[in-house]
Formats: C-alpha cells, sequence, structure tokens
C-alpha cells in the first residue's frame, strides 16, 4: 500500500498539485492508514526520492523547492486535520526539537516533532537554524523533559557540539539526530549527545524509555570532548577558510587557464565548490574523521559527474589546498586520503538512482 501511495504522492507532487497531494493523504487516512505511517513510510520516502532525482540532475533546484513546499504543507494539513487529537492534553511530557543554528533542512526534525505528538508527547517546534542562545532562553523558559537536536548537513557539527554541551549545562539531556551525526550516529556519540536516534520511530521509543537528566554544570570545552582539536588544526583552518578558498582559485585558474573564460555562472559554482571542500575538511579535522571528508568528496564526484563535469577538477583543488597546508599533518592526510578515493573511483551509475543522500 506505502509503494502506490508514494507512486501517487509523488506524480502529484511532480505536477506541482498541493490539493492533489493532500486528497492522497487524506483518502489514505480514511481508507485506514495510520498518521505515522503517513508520515514515515509515505511522506518521509517521497522526501528523500526529491534529494535523490536532484542529485542526479533530473530535476531542477526549483522543482526540488516547489516540491519539498508542498510535502511541508501536506504535513501541515495533516497535523491541523488530527487537531483535536492534538489538543487532547499531552500525557508523555514536553519535549523541543529544533534544527542547529544554520540548518535548514527543517522538514526533518518537523516530522520527528509530528511523530512525537502523536506519541502524546506536547512538542515545542522550533524549527529551521536555531540561534543557541536562544535556544538555551527556551529550555529556561519551558525546562522540558529533553531537546532533541536535528541536523542534515556535517558542516554543522561544531555548532551541533557547541549546542550539545549548552544544553547539558541547563540540566536538559539532548537526543541528536539527522544525517549529519553519521553512519549510526557515530558524531552525535563524539560530541557527547546522551542519546542518537536514527529515525522518528526510534525517536519517541527512546524517549518513551527515558533520558537521564545530566546535572547542571560548567559548560565543557570543545577539546574535553575531542582531545585532538589541541593541535589547532581545525581553527586555523576554519579561521583561514575565506583566504584558502580566494587563494585555492587564484591557483586552479593558474594551473587551468581555460577558467578565465569562465562564464559567471561557472565562476559561482566552482567558488561554492571549493568553499564547500574547505568547509567538510575543516570538519573532518574537528571530528578527526577522514570518512566524513571521502564521503562527501565521493558524493561531489558523483554531483558533478551527473552534470558532466569530470571529478579530476576536485583532486586539481585537494592538490592546491595539500601546498597551502603543509604545516598541518591531520588535514594532509584527510587530503592524501581524499585524493586517493576520487583517484580510484570507477566510472559509476548516476548519484542518487540507488540510495537517497
Ligand atoms: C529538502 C532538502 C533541502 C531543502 C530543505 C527545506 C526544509 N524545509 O527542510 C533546502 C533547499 C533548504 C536544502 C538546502 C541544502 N541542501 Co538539502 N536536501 C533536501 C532533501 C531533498 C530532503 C531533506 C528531507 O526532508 N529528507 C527527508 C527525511 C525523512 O530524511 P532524514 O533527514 O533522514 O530524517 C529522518 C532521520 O534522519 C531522523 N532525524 C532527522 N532529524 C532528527 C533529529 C533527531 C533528534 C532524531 C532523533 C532523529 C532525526 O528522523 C527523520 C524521520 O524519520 C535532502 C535529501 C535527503 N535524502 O534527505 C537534501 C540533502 C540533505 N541536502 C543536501 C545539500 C548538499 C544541501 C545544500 C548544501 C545545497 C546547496 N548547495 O545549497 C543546502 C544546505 C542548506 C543548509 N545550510 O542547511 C544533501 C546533503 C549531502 C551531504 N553531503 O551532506 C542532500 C542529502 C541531497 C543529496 N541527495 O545530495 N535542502
Amino acid at each position: 500500500m506505502s509503494v502506490t501511495l508514494q507512486k501517487r504522492l509523488w506524480r502529484a507532487m511532480a505536477e506541482g498539485d498541493e490539493y492533489g497531494a493532500v486528497d492522497v493523504l487524506s483518502g489514505a487516512l480514511a481508507d485506514g492508514l495510520d498518521e505515522e505511517s503517513l508520515l514515515l513510510d509515505v511522506i518521509a520516502p517521497v522526501q528523500e526520492r526529491v534529494g535523490a532525482e536532484w542529485a542526479a540532475d533530473r530535476i531542477t533546484v526549483a522543482q526540488e523547492h516547489a516540491a519539498t513546499a508542498i510535502n511541508e504543507r501536506a504535513v501541515a494539513a495533516l497535523a491541523h486535520r488530527g487537531r483535536d487529537a492534538v489538543r487532547r492534553p499531552a500525557h508523555r511530557g514536553r519535549v523541543t526539537v529544533a534544527c542547529i543554528d544554520g540548518e535548514w533542512h527543517a522538514f526533518p526534525a518537523r516530522l520527528v516533532a509530528e511523530t512525537l505528538r502523536l506519541r502524546g508527547w506536547q512538542v515545542d517546534y522550533l524549527g529551521a537554524q536555531t540561534p543557541t542562545p536562544h535556544l538555551i532562553a527556551h529550555l529556561h523558559r519551558t525546562n522540558p523533559d529533553a531537546v532533541l537536536l536535528s541536523s542534515s548537513i556535517p558542516t554543522h557539527l561544531p555548532a551541533a557540539h557547541g549546542a550539545i554541551t549548552a544544553c547539558q549545562a541547563v540540566g536538559v539531556p539532548v537526543m541528536a539526530g539527522g544525517l549529519a551525526f553519521g553512519p549510526k550516529g557515530r558524531y552525535a556519540r563524539a560530541l557527547g549527545a546522551d542519546e542518537w536516534a536514527a529515525d522518528a520511530r526510534s525517536a519517541a521509543d527512546a524517549l518513551a524509555a527515558g533520558l537521564a537528566r545530566p546535572r547542571p554544570a560548567a559548560l565543557r570545552q570543545a577539546v574535553d570532548d575531542l582531545p585532538h582539536l589541541a593541535d589547532q588544526e581545525y581553527t586555523m583552518v576554519a579561521q583561514t577558510r575565506a583566504r584558502l578558498v580566494r587563494g585555492t582559485l587564484a591557483d586552479l585558474e593558474d594551473r587551468f587557464p581555460a577558467m578565465r573564460s569562465y562564464t559567471g555562472e561557472q565562476r559561482e559554482r566552482t567558488a561554492e565548490d571549493v568553499a564547500h571542500i574547505v568547509q567538510f575538511l575543516a570538519t573532518a579535522l574537528y571530528v578527526d574523521d577522514a570518512e566524513l571528508f571521502t564521503s562527501f568528496l565521493t558524493w561531489t564526484a558523483g554531483i558533478l559527474e551527473a552534470r558532466n563535469v569530470p571529478a579530476r577538477s576536485v583532486i586539481a583543488a585537494l592538490d592546491i589546498l595539500a601546498g597551502r597546508l603543509h604545516d598541518f599533518p591531520r588535514a594532509l592526510a584527510l587530503i592524501r586520503d581524499g585524493t586517493a578515493v576520487l583517484a580510484d573511483r570507477p566510472a559509476r551509475p548516476v548519484p542518487g538512482s540507488e540510495t537517497s543522500a
């Protein structure tokens, strides 16, 4: 049933038909499907498909935005439809669901928030990019049983670390989740989160089992959880990021004179790609994990190849970065691993046709 519904919802979204999308969902409810299954087995996979189609260059950014907006409104329509149930006094307790500062992917957090509401929690859903000081002020005001922090892009992990320690310092346990926290949530653990869950259902189950409150304490420093930060490599790369990106672009232009005739848009794309490479390199230094960097490079190569841009341009950028970071042994090792992964890369099918990310 879910697969048929996914196909029907996808078709309505692809046609930009908001009312059609809501009709598919209302029809499924009328046929007896429960709201949680609708959210997590129909809407969520369709939203992931939006990402796969964009990655494979089969839909444009505008189509991706339009489809996401329709899905968001469909979730809101569902939530309002069940308003009477939601207004029943929540019997479980109160939680806050928020995205890390800088994180735009609010939809995954929204799915988690709606699932918890259905399971009887009073949920304060704060949406995208919540600045940590405002999050903490909210916790002081509401004293929830837990805060659930969502992030989809790994470059927000340093900000996530600050948010996690700040919430714990005021005595609120933190559950982390979302793609940013890596396979099996390994970065959530490295950053000291009290709990991690792979999806909304497991999040609800873990909350029902109860999270112990941390003792309010002085803020931990980042280096207390991640001793390798003492070498200052992350700090140096993060602080000189803008200069590194500018320098790498200039060197790339020297190496590939054809770049001088790039259109404004091509230049902008290249600058964005180099900026992302430097950001992911810095984040990999932060969590001291080569896979964070190599999986990002594999993803980037896939995105470029789907748009007929050869991945070797990334290898050239890495080579230039290595020259500029010759005094940073951990950064050099990451760049070496990244280059090896790209050099070994076989010809692949377009990205996203096999996975959602
Ligand atoms: C929609 C979308 C956007 C929208 C977001 C709109 C919104 N309101 O959310 C917009 C257009 C803003 C966007 C922007 C970007 N995006 Co985007 N986006 C997506 C997309 C297509 C869907 C996200 C989604 O809703 N997924 C559906 C849910 C169900 O999936 P989920 O994240 O796995 O959530 C479940 C679990 O992880 C878990 N969970 C989630 N949060 C939490 C929290 C807690 C506490 C717990 C316990 C569990 C939990 O429960 C959820 C439900 O079960 C994904 C593709 C994808 N596969 O997800 C890309 C994706 C995440 N985006 C991506 C990228 C690259 C970007 C941009 C950098 C693009 C750009 N060049 O600008 C920007 C970054 C913006 C930023 N600063 O944050 C990449 C990330 C790849 C990577 N290497 O990290 C993805 C994977 C696309 C792809 N296929 O490559 N994006």
